[in-house]
């Protein structure tokens, strides 16, 4: 084996074991961010969403934004899933991505905070 080559492989394993080391850390952790489509329509929502959320098993931070009514999540993978993120959502009076809202949640909604309401 030339120096050359020793060199190389020497150079390899470190990069291999950087590699293998990133993909280690990166399965250990548990916290995700997910961002869910809601139907909130004013900042009435917002809140409801967010402190609504905010008490759940495994949500870290919850933040919604009006405009775009889209929810973003920081959620623990091994407490809760995306599944049951959209199922609160949904539980709160609120579509969330495909999921329907729960009628009757959505019912309790005042009238302004429907998601027919007029944009105000
Ligand atoms: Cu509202």
């Amino acid at each position: 084996m030339t120096t050359t080559k020793f060199f190389f492989s020497f150079f390899l394993v470190v990069v291999c074991s950087i590699i293998f080391a990133e993909t280690a850390s990166s399965q250990d952790k548990k916290t995700e961010i997910i961002k869910i489509k809601t139907s909130a329509v004013c900042g009435m929502c917002k809140d409801r969403i967010e402190i609504g959320m905010a008490f759940e098993k495994g949500v870290k931070d919850v933040s919604l934004d009006v405009e775009t009514k889209v929810a973003t999540i920081k959620y623990n993978t091994k407490t809760t899933t995306p599944d049951e993120l959209r199922k609160k959502i949904s539980k709160l009076g609120y579509d969330a991505d495909d999921m329907a809202c729960d009628k009757t949640a959505y019912d309790k909604l005042p009238a302004c905070c429907k998601k027919d309401a007029p944009k105000h």
